[in-house]
């Protein structure tokens, strides 16, 4: 009998056959936490705790039956009795306990040092309902809950409760577990912290809910509406609230592996994963205070256990607490706060790295560089200007603290399990050495000019692009063509990365049609993106493109040739269905701004070409694939930067001068879009681009017209594409974050 065969004669005392598939769901999952379980070593002296607000763990459970290695005896276990994985699949509800780019790394990071056998644990907080639910009404973007803990599911609520105080308030914690399967390896844990007080019934209308009362709201919600004061106050006591659980947990470990405390650094290191976890600096100060360690030297030992990474160099995005928020919710962290900027001030006397500015606000990010022991960016262009402009006074006083870790995405979730055919094919040309060690995907490129390699390329992707088709039309009632090009960007709305350059295309291109300028093939552009509730001109820009995506629909004239597809509720579920499926992806962010970006390594790896612009991580990418195989346009990250210091750039005069720019913005208010959309989104949004459009979507749109037809009509030499293709993947490997891990533990980490 296969295990799962006895799992279920176990559970239910009959054969798979006999059993509904939520059985057979619950089944597995027992399965894999047993044999999870077995595989939990806690080896070396030293142990890693990844703090973070987010973690975008996805669906597990058939990705943990590949790193366990009984996804194919599962799968044919289940053929056996008519079933398949993908039916089963679709009972797991996916928690969203992420948002975007950033908490998708944080999964990504403990599933590659569960891989690697490094002793490291994430901790975070257990949200409730995690990041908002999206559903479109009337062409809108509305928020709803998503809940996703239901009885049987991957949390284990452990023993390990703490008293944690705020002013005026104390909760008790409990802690849970999901155990990080490692792919052939060990099982590391990602500890999830709540309180028994929450009380889900709070939420009423949409999201809103009370949210001054902390004992029942506090993990309600990933990211709380900031709009006003109270809810930023509770994302201050959500962040404490995680932090200092995570010091005592860590003291609490170090002290059983046999720490005496002087000696921290050598039995933890923490890695602060943006600034959301920066109060575990005053908060283990203040712990290893108590514990009758002077401030002096509580200081030090903090300073060589935490090391911090930064995701943005967007300045609205760098926290800074006002004091009397802080002085609200975590009293007893002002005192520290307090001592660790005065000592900042006395030492450089000057006041753009001070942690407390003249407004008495805090600045997390300066928190964690004065008082950790690494500072890294997330790709090498990013890192650069973290050094010579964002953080440069910083890089000035600590050279030796910075330092660049470009970001990579677990090669099993991305590829062994969202496209199975395409990891056959590799392993059929290449062996399975890949799986281990991507770098080996570089023996791909002696296929580059095989034909029939090439063809079964292009067969993969097709049969990808037809099961995206009808997921679509199953899931979501969206038609589209199989046949048609399939032009894919999906990632959090912003305007910085653009999806208005992409949207104003689409207009071009409709009115090209109707003049009867026709595209070769047709054109499917697919958009997936969540706007902050509280984002008002992303809610705009969703509102554009459902609206196009409804005209285009309806107009026998363009439809033919063109369609807009924004899928609902983007999330990694999706991902894994959209990547594989994609012919092309967008990485159009106004260079400089995108601090890396990883859906770019994501389609690579799965054979889409990038149309981009030299941010992030596509840097590094065109260097690998070299120009042919990239399309590369816009302004560079040097231009724009120059732009922003002499502020000479002004929107409207790209307008006057460009007709079909004109054009293009001129439609956003036509009678055409005002017959589908809302005149004050549209009036808002067009008013946005024409006297400000901060991240420059004009200056680049004739350079990306021009790279969008030479794209499209390279697509249709097949073969050549094909090898583009080919090369992609076959230079992917570098992006595993297996090497993005191992250069976290050899240069910041130290594990043994
Ligand atoms: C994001 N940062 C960046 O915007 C992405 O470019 C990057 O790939 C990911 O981090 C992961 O490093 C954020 O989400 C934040 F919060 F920092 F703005």
């Amino acid at each position: 009998m296969d295990a799962l065969e006895i799992k279920v004669k176990d559970t239910f005392g009959t054969d798979p056959g006999h059993v509904t598939n939520e059985q057979i769901y619950v089944a597995l999952l027992e399965l894999v936490k047993e044999e999870a379980e077995k595989k939990v070593t806690t080896e070396g002296k030293k142990k890693l705790y990844y703090i973070s607000a987010e973690f975008l763990i996805g669906k597990l459970l058939s990705n943990n039956l590949i790193n366990l290695g009984l996804y194919d005896e599962v799968e044919a276990c289940l053929q056996k009795y008519g079933k398949t994985m993908a039916e089963i699949e679709t009972i797991e509800p996916e928690p969203s306990l992420g948002n975007g780019g950033l908490g998708r790394l944080a999964a990504c990071f403990l599933d590659s040092i569960a891989t690697l056998g490094l002793n490291g644990d994430g901790v975070g907080l257990n949200y409730h309902f995690g990041l908002f639910k999206q559903v479109f009404e009337n062409n809108l973007q509305q928020e709803t809950p998503n809940p996703w803990i239901e009885n049987k599911n991957w949390l284990t609520k452990t023993k390990r409760t703490y008293d944690i105080e705020f002013g005026g308030l104390t909760l008790t914690s409990c802690m849970y577990d999901i155990d990080v399967v490692g792919y052939m390896g060990r099982t590391t844990k990602l500890h999830l912290f709540d309180i028994d007080s929450v009380d889900e019934s709070l939420v009423k209308e949409g999201i809103d809910f009370d949210k001054t009362d902390i004992a029942k709201n506090l993990t309600l919600f990933l990211y709380p509406d900031d709009s006003d004061e109270d809810g930023r106050i509770l994302r201050v006591y959500q962040q404490y609230f995680m932090v200092s659980n995570a010091a005592h947990l860590i003291l609490d470990e170090a002290l059983e592996r046999g720490s005496n405390l002087h000696d921290l650094a050598d039995y933890a290191t923490i890695q602060i994963n943006d600034t959301h976890p920066s109060m575990v600096i005053p908060e283990l100060i203040r712990l290893l205070m108590q514990k009758g360690i002077r401030m002096e030297e509580a200081i030090e030992i903090v300073t060589k256990t935490c090391a911090y990474t930064n995701h943005t160099i967007l300045a609205e995005a760098l926290e800074k607490w006002p004091i009397h928020y802080l002085q609200k919710a975590v009293p007893q962290l002002l005192p520290i706060i307090y001592e660790l900027n005065n000592k900042v001030n006395d030492t450089f006397h000057d006041p753009s790295v001070a942690i407390i500015d003249a407004e008495d606000r805090v600045h997390m990010a300066h928190m964690d560089i004065h008082y950790g022991y690494s500072v890294n960016g997330v790709a090498y262009l990013h890192t650069e200007i973290l050094k010579n402009s964002e953080l440069n006074n910083f890089y000035k006083i600590y050279p030796e603290k910075f330092n660049n870790k470009t970001n990579g995405i677990t090669f099993r979730r991305w590829l062994l399990h969202c496209n199975h055919p395409l990891a056959d094919l590799l392993t059929e040309l290449i062996g399975d050495g890949y799986k281990k060690d991507a770098t080996e995907l570089e023996k791909l490129s002696a296929y580059a000019d095989d034909t029939a390699v090439l063809e079964k390329l292009l067969a993969v992707k097709q049969g990808k692009k037809e099961e995206l088709a009808s997921y679509l039309k199953q899931t979501q009632n969206i038609a589209i063509n199989p046949d048609s090009v399939f032009d894919i960007q999906i990632k959090r709305l912003h305007e910085y990365k653009r999806q208005q350059m992409n949207a104003l295309y689409v207009i071009d291109k409709y009115f090209e049609i109707k003049e009867g300028k026709l595209p070769k093939r047709p054109i499917t552009v697919i958009f997936g993106a969540k706007a902050a509730p509280a984002y008002v001109i992303a809610k705009d820009i969703i509102h554009v493109i459902l609206c196009l995506q409804e005209i285009i629909a309806n107009d026998p004239e363009v439809s033919p040739y063109l369609s807009v597809v924004m899928v609902e509720n983007y999330n990694v579920t999706l991902a894994e269905k959209l990547i594989p499926a994609a012919d092309i992806h967008e990485q159009i962010s106004l260079a400089s701004k995108e601090a890396s970006g990883t859906s770019n390594m994501k389609f690579m790896l799965n054979g889409a070409i990038a149309i981009g612009t030299e941010d992030g991580a596509n840097v590094e990418m065109h260097e690998f694939v070299g120009d042919n195989n990239i399309y590369i346009f816009g302004e560079s990250s040097d231009e724009v930067i120059a732009h922003y210091e002499k502020a000479d750039y002004v929107s409207r005069d790209y307008y006057e001068k460009d007709p079909a720019i004109k054009r293009a913005i001129d439609f956003l208010i036509s009678d055409t879009m005002l017959a589908v959309g809302q005149k004050e989104n549209l009036e808002r949004l067009y008013h946005e681009l024409l006297n400000k459009d901060w991240f420059m979507t004009l200056p680049d749109f004739e350079d990306y017209k021009a790279t969008k037809e030479r794209i499209y009509a390279d697509y249709e030499d097949r073969m050549t594409w094909a090898k583009k293709m080919l090369i992609n993947i076959s230079k992917a490997g570098f992006f595993s974050s297996d090497r993005t891990i191992a250069q976290y533990n050899e240069d910041i980490w130290h594990l043994s």
